[in-house]
């Protein structure tokens, strides 16, 4: 397969302002009439008019009304080159499609019986032929035809025109959208749904329907979603100045989705899991992951489609500033420091693997085979955290001036990064040009610090010395411009001035490689608060003292800062507890930690969402990225491990926050943290090994009130199989079967147990009637959380897991090219496990690569894995 680069960028020869599309839907065969109007370009030096297509049955093609003769125009392998056409003429492709055999889900397709689409990125091309690329903007009009019994609702983007009666049962209805978009952007469903509607004021006082549409068994999971609608749509306005700009706005829920969600213009479409929601059903965790994607998705309006991206490797310039708002949007409805610790969990976790890795890429990569395969971690988190880095160094009032310029100056238009950093340039008179170099430079840069306090001269010296490690196809890395936020601690707790004014916190800013800072007036050793606030997507390389850790446990006020004392604390314990349990030494806890551990849980001033949150120990993935080779037993071993001595030690203490925090209702952030601090105390309760714990538990599981408790106790319980987590799961199971959402819990719960016979259950649940490859969500629930969230089942040492994997892996490959490319970053860090795991992966990765039908995404991933 052939890659695409950044370099061959060639701006588009042919114009298309207008389309009008016609279907005419049938799940067997669809035949769609596209009528482009089409432009050459002045002065454009190419004149072929190039057309994407893929799946595609061309009946017919006329330009201005006259069938096209064979010799003006070719099929190739990726679609269809027009010849010698009129500068600007009306181009017909009447093409047919077989939505019910589109198993990728790519295109428009069949989901539990209603048709819908995803077009994003290159889905387009499976609907009819077209300059499928983002630069390539058009009014949409469709006209829809379908059966009116089966189909009663036909939606697509933009506003309603006209809706009416045909021939034969059939109905026909007629939406424009006045926007031009690129056809990534173009959405259809057709189905019978139900309607959940609201209407939404805008600021400057229009009213826009707002329409949820879901199968009629789901409409009582609605209200969440449209509350977060409408919670949207004032906060764009109030915070960014941005107010929706249609008549309508749709969003609609189907079961089979290769996404969580997609921002067609008007016309979301919403992986079920992302929207469906009630207390019965939902966890809290899943209401605000549910609020954020609502968010997400409207946010996009204006970043995405009002401006859109010039080419896919800008995907980042609209899912960077979105995630980035969509994160500015949650801290404001729930607690700051809570969202802020929870994103840069998320970041380390999942994106920091990933940039040290194989498939590590710039957050413009330079490159790619698959576009589906970039939408990553390092587009979307990393993107965010470098727009974060933006505002902390224009401050947010030049980076809101900066912003409303970049809407200003590119609306309608596709743009680049460079473009979305020029506007804030402008805007705020600084050089960013040395900043600009975090878009195409991959990898996660290291900081270390030196520090020195010279009593004489009452001076406190800061040196900050910055590298990166290479990455596939980058060597050489150059000073990255780092905005690092510090604060000086006195031994009494009090912060000591260390900014301009008197400021008690400052941002450093480090544009080479090293650089030495120099505080005054600073009169005794200060302790130093680094990285405030997770103020660059760096990792610090410190001594981490368990002194200072305890100090800054106690008085550090930055949120994130002081959770990630705590976190520092325990995975210097864990560090250890590895090698120990490598060398057969006995699990030792530091009193220190445990002092500090029991001193936070009775730390009555500390709001409880946050100390939930410093409770949680650092995840096994993590904790496994710290060690040279990734011993996936004895990082098991040392936070169970560390998990029951605090559950023992802290026993009483975490009976009384239990008891306390029972019955907690509510979804403000102050009832959310309660029940994550119950929930959690639960678990630290049964890892303590106490038979009453497990009773407990069981009591929880059978009075839970709403789907948090339940899975409170399940997640407590999962830990230890035994009758009583088997009977819980027995009872879930029998509960929920209808409620394909719920049952992708229990599947996944289950994938992940840590218990000795992982495959043989993974096997047994992929036996279940409920499953299917077909369904992304089962997929997910079952083979993601196995190979994602079960690292001693996953890699057990015998290798088994691996081939299984891999035969699965490709048995999906043909049905679905996208989730099957997704799962198989499973073996994509090989090269951290010991020599076993090592080969059986690589094997895995070969037998992958020898299947002569792989697809192109899961080559480039199997591939670039294998190095
Ligand atoms: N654009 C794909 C889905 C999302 O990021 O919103
Ligand atoms: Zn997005």
């Amino acid at each position: 397969p052939k890659s695409t680069h950044l370099t061959d960028y060639t701006s588009p020869a042919w114009r298309v302002p207008k389309v009008s599309l016609c279907f005419e839907l049938e799940p067997e065969e669809t035949r769609v009439t596209a009528m482009l109007c089409v432009e050459h370009v002045d002065g454009h030096p190419q004149r072929d008019l190039v057309l994407f297509g893929e799946e595609l049955v061309l009946e017919s093609l006329s330009q201005n009304g006259e069938p096209l003769d064979s010799q003006y125009y070719e099929l190739t392998k990726d679609g269809l080159v027009i010849r010698d056409l009129d500068e600007s003429c009306e181009l017909e492709i009447v093409t047919r499609i077989h939505p019910k055999r589109n198993t990728a889900l790519s295109g428009l397709y069949i989901s539990e019986g209603h048709f819908c689409t995803q077009c994003e990125a290159e889905g387009f091309r499976r609907i009819t032929y077209f300059p499928d690329r983002p630069d390539v903007l058009s009014v949409y009009d469709v006209r829809i035809e379908a059966d009116e019994k089966r189909y009663p609702v036909l939606l697509s983007n933009g506003n309603p025109v006209a809706q009416g009666e045909l021939d034969n049962g059939r109905h026909f209805a007629h939406w424009h959208d006045p926007f031009p978009k690129p056809s990534y952007l173009f959405a259809l469903v057709a189905g019978d749904l139900a309607c959940h509607s609201d209407q939404f004021v805008t600021a400057s006082g229009r009213t826009v329907d707002l329409r949820l549409y879901v199968q009629a068994h789901n409409l009582d999971q609605c209200s969440f979603a449209m509350q977060a609608l409408k919670k949207s749509m004032r906060w764009d306005e109030q915070a960014f100045g941005r107010e929706y700009d249609l008549d309508i706005f749709m969003i609609v829920a189907v079961d089979d989705f290769n996404m969580g969600a997609m921002e067609n213009k008007g016309l979301n479409i919403f992986n079920s899991k992302c929207v469906l929601a009630s207390p019965q059903t939902a966890t809290d965790d899943d209401f605000i992951m549910i609020e954020s994607i609502i968010a997400h998705e409207y946010f996009h309006n204006w970043s995405g489609n009002r401006v859109t991206c010039r080419d896919w490797f800008q995907l980042s310039l609209k899912e960077g500033l979105t995630v980035f708002r969509d994160q500015e949007f949650t801290a404001d409805q729930t607690l700051p420091g809570v969202k802020r610790i929870q994103d840069v969990q998320r970041l380390r976790n999942l994106q920091f693997p990933e940039d040290a890795g194989p498939m590590s890429h710039p957050v413009r990569p330079q490159s790619y085979l698959e576009i589906n395969n970039f939408y990553t971690m390092t587009i979307y988190e990393k993107g965010a955290e470098v727009v974060r880095m933006l505002q902390t160094l224009l401050g947010a009032s030049l980076f809101r001036r900066g912003l409303d310029l970049y809407f200003d100056r590119h609306d309608g238009q596709a743009v680049t990064t460079d473009d979305f950093v020029k506007a804030l340039e402008d805007a705020s008179g600084r050089d960013l040009s040395l900043f600009r170099r975090w878009y195409d430079q991959a990898g996660t840069p290291v900081l270390e610090i030196q520090e020195g306090f010279d009593d004489s001269a009452s001076e406190y010296h800061l040196s900050l010395r910055q590298h990166c490690p290479s990455t596939p196809g980058q060597d050489v890395k150059m000073p990255l411009h780092i905005p690092v936020s510090v604060a000086l601690f006195a031994a009494s707790g009090e912060k000591i001035p260390c900014g301009a004014d008197a400021a008690i916190e400052t941002t450093l800013e480090l544009t080479e490689q090293q650089q030495t800072f120099v505080f005054k007036d600073v009169h005794e050793p200060p302790v130093l608060s680094l990285l405030r606030g997770f103020s660059a997507p760096v990792i610090v390389r410190d001594q981490h003292r368990p002194e200072t850790l305890a100090f800054l446990m106690q008085h550090e006020d930055d949120a994130f800062s002081r959770w990630e004392a705590g976190q520092r604390f325990a995975l210097n314990i864990l560090l250890a507890w590895v090698a120990d349990c490598q060398n057969d030494r006995q699990l030792l806890l530091d009193p220190r930690f445990s002092q500090a551990f029991a001193a936070l849980l009775k730390d009555a001033q500390s709001h409880p969402a946050l100390v939930a949150e410093t409770m949680t120990l650092p995840s096994e993935s993590y904790l496994g990225d710290q060690l040279s080779t990734i011993d996936v037993e004895a990082v098991h071993m040392a936070r169970c491990t560390l998990m029951q001595q605090l559950g023992q030690q802290c026993f009483s203490t975490m009976v009384e926050i239990y008891e306390k925090t029972q019955g907690i209702a509510g979804f403000d952030a102050l009832a959310l943290g309660q029940r994550r601090l119950h929930n959690l105390c639960l678990t630290y309760l049964c890892a303590s090994g106490e038979s009453e714990a497990q009773d407990r538990a069981l009591q929880h599981y059978h009075h839970a009130p709403d789907m948090t408790h339940t899975m409170g106790a399940l997640r407590a319980l999962i830990a230890q199989p035994g009758e009583v987590i088997h009977q819980c799961l027995g009872d879930f199971e029998q509960r929920w079967k209808d409620q394909p959402l719920v049952l992708d819990k229990w599947f996944s719960l289950q994938a992940m147990a840590p218990w000795p016979d992982s495959l043989e259950r993974v096997q047994d649940l992929m036996r279940h009637p409920g499953f299917s490859l077909r369904n992304p969500n089962r997929v997910r629930a079952v083979l993601g959380s196995f190979t994602m969230a079960n690292p001693l089942g996953f890699h057990a040492i015998d290798g088994q897991a691996y081939a299984f994997m891999a035969e699965l892996i490709l048995e999906l490959d043909a049905i679905n090219p996208q989730i099957a490319a997704r799962l198989a970053g499973c073996f994509s860090r090989w090269r951290r496990f010991d020599a076993v795991r090592q080969n059986g992966q690589q094997q895995a990765l070969q037998r992958i690569l020898a299947q002569p039908s792989v697809s192109r995404d899961l080559y480039e991933i199997a591939s670039r894995s294998l190095g």
